[in-house]
């Protein structure tokens, strides 16, 4: 399947939902006023959130009425056309650096998809011929690096652990050193969702990125927070919470298929000014796709119609 094409059918719930609703507010002379608190209320609904969808609706009402515009399939590509626009005001390419190891570090709360995302980024680079290595400094429960090791043996990466309970720092700092000894490419640190307290995680969490910064200069090159795409609403929460603490550089929306809220990538950019770098949208390792605001519009407005390819 193409890469449009997976997207397309992870945002079908989301998309058939959306053009359901917008087509029976758009019907041929019935299109007013109330069309468009409808699509408001639609785009709400996928979780587009207040602000933009305010947004998006009063800049489609002023076109329709500057260009008077009647074509409904005109309005929805001016629908889609907004959001791809601010979708693309925070986008930015994954950061590389030129001087390796690469590091990424990624955040967010427990069950987002963090360690499958860490794997899912690792077998880029090594099945590109590059070398990988994993830190698991999710300490917290031994079959977190358990499982990270279950990975790192399926991507071909070598994989730095300690024992449960341990200081994650403790194994961001030998991670950061076997990457340099060992010319690593890569290295993916993961890190824990949940522990005691919300301010014990941040806390621990600042302490791996300023080891990760000392020992490697540059490091972290992105600070991922991955985000469950099925969460809705509850993600900006969560995003809020972590840039505060360690200043994410982009973000993971993750389990897109299945979710009827693909919406939210629209609201993180736009409410949050945070760019979304990459989607997950399955549990493959090839499952992870580089985000494209022009694509992820279309698929969002495609509906599950095949003549809208
Ligand atoms: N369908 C789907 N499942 C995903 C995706 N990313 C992660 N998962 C699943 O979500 C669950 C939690 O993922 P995990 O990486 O362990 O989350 P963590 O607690 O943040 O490390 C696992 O069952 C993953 O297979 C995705 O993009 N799509
Ligand atoms: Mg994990």
């Amino acid at each position: 399947m193409g890469l449009f094409e997976k997207l397309k059918a992870s945002l079908s719930k989301t998309s058939a939902f959306l053009r359901e609703g917008i087509d029976r507010a758009l019907r041929p002379g019935a299109i007013g006023p109330e069309s468009f608190e409808e699509i408001e209320a639609l785009l709400i609904q996928v979780d587009v959130g207040v602000k933009a969808a305010g947004e998006i609706v009063e800049e489609v009402k002023e076109r329709l009425k500057r260009e008077k515009i009647q074509d409904p399939g005109r309005l929805v590509s001016l629908i889609e056309e907004k959001v791809a626009a601010i979708l693309s005001t925070t986008s930015k390419p994954l950061r590389v650096s030129d001087s390796p190891p690469t590091v990424y570090l990624l955040v967010g709360v427990n069950g987002s998809g963090k360690t499958t995302t860490a794997a899912k980024l690792a077998y880029r680079w090594t099945s590109q011929g590059k070398t990988a290595i994993a830190a698991a400094c999710d300490t917290f429960r031994a079959a977190a690096a358990e499982q990270l090791e279950v990975w790192s043996r399926r991507v071909g990466m070598e994989i730095i652990k300690h024992q449960e309970g341990s200081d994650p720092a403790a194994v961001a700092f030998d991670a950061a050193h076997a990457a340099l000894a060992r010319r690593k490419d890569l290295l993916v640190v993961d890190t824990a969702g949940r522990l005691h307290t919300k301010k014990n995680l941040m806390e621990e969490l600042r302490k791996v990125v300023r080891v990760i910064a000392r020992e490697i200069p540059g490091a972290p090159h992105e600070i991922l927070l991955v985000i469950d795409g099925t969460t809705g609403q509850n993600g900006l929460i969560q995003a809020r919470v972590f840039t505060e603490a360690v200043g994410v550089t982009g973000v993971v929306l993750t389990k897109l298929d299945g979710s009827a809220k693909g919406g939210i990538a629209v609201a993180i950019a736009g409410e949050l000014g945070l760019p979304i770098k990459l989607v997950g949208v399955g549990e493959g390792l090839d499952d992870l796709k580089d985000f494209d605001p022009a694509g992820f519009a279309k698929a969002l407005f495609a509906g599950d119609r095949s003549d809208q390819v």
